[in-house]
């Protein structure tokens, strides 16, 4: 079985380009939610001129999950006032939890000659965004947290990492402010594509079977040139330290054009995704950290995909 057969990309692909946001020079990495019968994308962009780093968070909307419209004014940007904003110089990377009705939204914060810290924040509305906590400390990146409770308990993931790759680790928290209970869940592999690092994409899903996790997975600098993938696996329902199944393929390699060349070439980056009601996973992820594409494919399909390759764990 070769997975990434599961996975179709739009023939309008991409969908987003920084055309779309005059003065921008990329539009990349986008958490993903339905709101108020519209398509929610939170995209990272690079402005030359911005405070910090150029980069800041805008929304883009869309009726269909296909046309986006970007909105001008951004809806995260360095330089603001506020509590938990001094890390604010390289904003990008927005995952979007829907959990018990509010939308968290969770980013990586950047200070060279710090490191990274994640930051919880949350909004009702997409236009007011309140910044909660720092959710780790340096280097931890792309937290996101999945979308219920279990046992009582918020539970995150993310990708701490060091002096050996990043590993995609779990964590649980009372309150979303203090974390603790931390488990690693999987390791950067041995293999060519992820032998680097793995850490989460968009927000867990959950299915009958067990809660099927998106992860990127990076192939290694000293193995080949360095290639972000997109792999999946699956996950305990009421335990997801367990994995259930982990699959041994990648789900995406870059292949066209528009992910093998641009900022950072051979990268596709899925940071949101949206599941229709009919089981159509709408994967939203960056060509090249340049442009934003669109991919789908059938949730219980890649679930029956994740359960061939079963996992036991002592
Ligand atoms: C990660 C982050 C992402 C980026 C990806 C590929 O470490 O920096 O923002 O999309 O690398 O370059």
């Amino acid at each position: 079985m070769i997975l990434k057969d599961l996975v179709k990309r739009y023939e309008g692909n991409p969908i987003l380009t920084a055309e779309d946001l005059p003065g921008s020079d990329a539009v990349f990495n986008a958490g993903a939610v339905k709101f108020q019968n519209k398509y929610i994308l939170l995209v990272s962009t690079c402005t030359p001129g911005r405070p910090g780093n150029g980069r800041a968070i805008h929304v883009a909307e869309s009726d269909d999950g296909y046309k986006f419209k970007i909105r001008k004014e951004a809806f995260i940007e360095p330089g603001q006032p506020g509590p938990f904003t001094e890390f604010d110089y390289d904003l990008c990377d927005p995952r979007i939890t829907c959990l018990e009705g509010t939308y968290y939204i969770t980013y990586p914060a950047h200070v060279p000659g710090i490191g990274i810290v994640g930051v919880i924040g949350k909004t009702s509305d997409f236009i007011h965004f309140e910044r909660l906590e720092y959710a780790s400390l340096p280097h931890n990146r792309v937290p996101v947290l999945f979308p219920e409770k279990i046992g009582g308990e918020y539970i995150r993931l993310d990708r701490p990492y060091g002096f050996y790759g990043g590993s995609l680790w779990i964590s649980r928290s009372k309150d979303l402010i203090y974390w603790g209970k931390h488990r690693l869940v999987l390791q950067h592999g041995d293999q060519v594509w992820n032998c680097e690092k793995v850490g989460p994409s968009g927000p867990p899903i959950k299915t009958s079977r067990g809660w099927l996790v998106i992860y990127h997975a990076m192939s290694g600098a000293m193995m080949a040139a360095p290639m972000y993938h997109q792999g999946v696996m699956l996950l305990d329902l009421e335990d997801p330290t367990k994995i259930i199944g982990l699959p041994d393929q990648y789900i995406m390699v870059p292949t066209t054009s528009y992910e093998r060349s641009g900022r950072v070439p051979n990268v596709i980056f899925s940071t949101g995704h949206i599941v229709e009601p009919d089981g159509e996973v709408k994967l939203y992820y960056a060509g090249a950290d340049t442009c934003i594409a669109l991919a789908t494919f059938n949730l219980e399909e890649m679930v029956d995909a994740c359960m061939r390759f079963p996992l036991k764990r002592s």
